[in-house]
């Protein structure tokens, strides 16, 4: 089947003491409204079980290690993991991995429409800063929290589709989506916590909105794939966070927008077959790519 209807979880805030079970709690009210639409797919944001930690320093990163999840499922995603099943719904969820040797992940995984996890992603282009700079209203410390992503950019075959995945600022580089369409991708899910205000550049915080959808819309075009990209959004510990969830067709069209920062499902049918239009077309890479021009771009 590859004309299906796919949607998009937005979050609203989630505050630092809210536990992740409440968070399910909402996702599951979420799933439940995509499924009543006729979704197959619903695409969750990142790091969407907990609060967005890195906006804090802290000397011993081991202070956020509850926000971490050490098993994935684990019982306080079972819930979400159970309806995906029940009501033969995929999900995307985004959370931060810490694993059984200590290394931590900015992860997302992919189920299929029983519930069962069939991909994974780790996080490659982390933002931010290592250090604290007490310069800033709010640190953004994923360098210092995370590791690189250690499982290059993978597209998984799930239902006789292809899905790829990547995770907030890796939206912002060309070369993410690139190496998923040299894969074959014909849906790229992700999800995104991005401040209003990005303290190196304040004059570019009107920006936030059209950086999220430029990002989005082109990679899409440029590689003939959809996308849904899905925010947690709202007024967070003290941060605005900015909604925009979208769903973006091949040609680059947005034809489904999140309203306001609160939970709610945006969704809309897509046909992964119109991603030929494009692959066939204007971006028919056999045709028209030039690598042996493009050596720069695999360069330090
Ligand atoms: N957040 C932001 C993002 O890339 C950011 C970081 C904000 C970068 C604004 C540039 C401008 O959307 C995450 N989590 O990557």
């Amino acid at each position: 089947m590859r004309k299906f209807i796919v949607a998009g979880g937005q979050l609203g805030p989630i505050s630092r003491n809210e536990t992740k079970a409440s968070a399910i709690k909402r996702m599951v009210e979420l799933m439940k409204q995509a499924a009543e639409r006729g979704a197959r797919l619903i695409v969750f944001p990142e790091l969407a079980l907990t609060t967005f930690f890195p906006r804090w320093w802290s000397d011993n990163k081991a202070d956020f290690d509850a926000m971490f999840e050490t098993k994935m499922p684990n019982d306080d995603v079972l819930p979400l993991f159970q309806l995906s099943e029940e009501l033969e719904i995929a999900f995307h969820l985004g959370y931060a991995e810490l694993t059984p040797e200590g290394r931590r992940f900015n992860t997302a995984i992919l189920t299929n429409c029983k519930g069962r996890i069939v991909g994974k992603y780790r996080k490659i282009h982390l933002p931010g800063h290592s250090d604290e700079q007490s310069w800033r209203p709010f640190q953004h410390l994923e360098k210092y929290y995370f590791e690189k992503g250690d499982l290059g950019f993978p597209v998984f075959d799930m239902h006789n589709w292809k899905l790829g995945m990547c995770i907030c600022n890796d939206r912002r580089w060309p070369e993410t989506w690139r190496v998923l369409g040299l894969k074959g991708a014909e849906l790229v899910v992700l999800g995104y916590n991005t401040p209003l205000h990005y303290p190196p550049a304040p004059e570019h915080d009107h920006l936030q909105y059209f950086h999220n959808e430029l990002s989005v819309q082109a990679g899409c075009y440029q590689n003939g794939l959809w996308s849904v990209a899905v925010a947690k959004a709202g007024y967070e510990e003290g941060c605005e966070l900015i909604g925009g969830s979208i769903i973006v067709g091949p040609t680059g069209e947005i034809i489904a927008r999140a309203q306001g920062s609160y939970d709610q499902v945006i969704s809309s049918e897509i046909d992964l077959d119109r991603c030929r239009e494009i692959r066939e077309n204007i971006f028919n890479f056999s045709e028209h790519r030039q690598p042996n021009e493009y050596s720069l771009l695999a360069t330090e």
